[in-house]
């Protein structure tokens, strides 16, 4: 087992993966910017290196900094979160290279997953459903057309790069397709530096539902059911749940079974994700696979009983998996709300001094987060400030459980999402489970998404 892990990331993400280094017995050093220094992440790590000025390209970015702080502390692994360098096949080769443990999947599967047009083709090989679209990405305008016309209006145009919205374009008919396939490639050029594309049959409002899976290097695989992460506005998930509703045992064990199966098609290791995109006749199709740990892990943590984490740290050390598939069970049901400092109205960020931070416990609530009364929100990061999960014997017990434990919430200082989060879980449409990404355009409408508005 390892002795010391570098934890590659901040907030309260870095928080959790010290949690389950401290239950392991396993050292940890935190890495941090100038704006964290008094971070908890910094204060609860055995050891930690300033990395860099508080912009992520400076610091939380910044590979040969965060190689040589692994280096000086005799790190044997390294630990990157989710988001920053969590999914860079880069980082994970550079760790591979300097006899240092990436804690995620081998660099090859990082890349495959990371070329969203690859993936696809690789996912389909392996039996998974999938919506019709190119073979790969377009090139062309004819090729764009010709494709489009097989597949039949409307159809998405995404990066093969992308993922989280960036660089889609969705067409509803053949006279406008050449312009946005054009701004799509610059968007997509822009943000990704890979201008590639590749269309897809469009599914008007779809439910998102994931699959959360963990593979060992000894050829074991299992998943942990789904996570039905539906509300989300501007591609930022607000709230997630497991299980998702409208599932039976019987379709998530066939679900199950063929993300597994693909998996073990792709060698993957370690924790990752399925996405899929499910109709309104119960059809799920294959979106994309995350190759990291997600923000939302704990709801399948609190409805399975098992720490995705520390399995993480477990597999990347070469243990085999302690459970069988036919040893997950699921339990009850667990809801997740993020708590962001923003403006629950605009979404605009609320970067401040919190001055009054309390959160109330209680049976089945769970509160992941590296905020406290008088702790700066800086503005240089993601605005998430905490995860409140709840879990209940149903899911009605889980809705009662986070109203309340939401009611109960003192935030001062900033403005943050626990309204929205009430208006939500308060919701009648919402209790009966009628869900889809569509949901929050009645709560908080988008005067003007970039990515989807022109489209619309
Ligand atoms: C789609 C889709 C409908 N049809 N693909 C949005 C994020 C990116 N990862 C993929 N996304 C979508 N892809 C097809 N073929 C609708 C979306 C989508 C969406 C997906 C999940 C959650 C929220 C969403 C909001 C708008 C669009």
């Amino acid at each position: 087992m390892f002795k010391k892990i570098l934890i590659a990331n901040r907030g309260e993400i870095a928080l959790r993966v010290i949690v389950a280094c401290r239950e392991l017995g396993i050292k940890t050093v935190a890495v941090y910017s100038e704006a964290d220094e008094n971070s908890l992440h910094v204060k609860y790590a055995d050891e930690d290196v300033c990395i860099g000025p508080p912009r992520s390209t400076d610091s939380y970015l910044n590979v040969p900094a965060i190689i040589s702080a692994a280096e000086i502390t005799g790190a044997d692994a390294i630990h990157p979160g989710y988001g920053f360098l969590s999914e860079s096949a880069y980082l994970a080769e550079v760790c591979e290279a300097c006899h240092i443990r990436f804690i995620g999947p081998d660099p090859n599967v990082i890349k495959l997953m990371g070329d969203k047009a690859r993936a696809r083709r690789a996912m389909k090989k392996a039996g998974v459903p999938m919506l019709p679209g190119s073979d790969g990405p377009v090139d062309s305008e004819e090729k764009a057309l010709k494709c489009a016309k097989d597949v039949g209006y409307p159809v998405i145009i995404k990066a093969v790069a992308g993922g989280g919205g960036r660089g889609m374009r969705v067409v509803r008919n053949p006279a406008d397709l050449p312009n946005l396939l054009r701004t799509a490639q610059r968007e997509a050029e822009a943000a990704f530096g890979v201008g590639d594309v590749y269309i897809e049959k469009y599914l008007e409002n779809p439910r998102h539902i994931e699959f959360q899976i963990l593979g060992d290097h000894h050829g074991n695989l299992v998943h942990l059911g789904e996570r039905e992460c539906s509300i989300q506005r501007r591609h930022q998930k607000l709230l997630e749940e497991s299980p998702a509703s409208p599932l039976t045992d019987k379709i998530r064990r066939k679900m199950g079974s063929l993300v597994v199966d693909a998996a073990k098609a792709v060698q993957y290791t370690n924790a990752g994700t399925f996405e899929f995109l499910m109709d309104k006749d119960g059809k799920f199709y294959f979106m994309e696979a995350n190759t990291r740990l997600q923000v939302e892990h704990p709801v399948t943590e609190m409805v399975t009983g098992i720490d995705i984490v520390k399995e993480q740290i477990r597999i990347a050390a070469g243990e085999r998996l302690g459970f069988k598939q036919s040893e997950v069970t699921f339990t009850g049901h667990a809801i997740e709300c993020r708590i962001n400092a923003e403006d629950p109205e605009t979404f605009a960020p609320s970067p401040g001094v919190i001055h009054a931070f309390s959160v109330p416990g209680g049976p089945g609530v769970r509160i992941d987060t590296a905020a406290h009364s008088e702790c700066t929100i800086s503005p240089y990061y993601d605005s998430m400030i905490a995860k409140i999960i709840v879990h209940g014997r149903d899911r009605q017990e889980a809705i009662a459980r986070m109203r309340r434990t939401l009611e109960m919430t003192v935030i001062e200082g900033i403005k943050t999402t626990v309204p929205l989060q009430l208006k939500i879980i308060s919701d009648p449409d919402f209790a009966a489970g009628k869900l889809s990404t569509a949901f929050m355009e009645r709560f908080a409408p988008a005067p003007k998404d970039t990515r989807l508005a022109d489209t619309a």
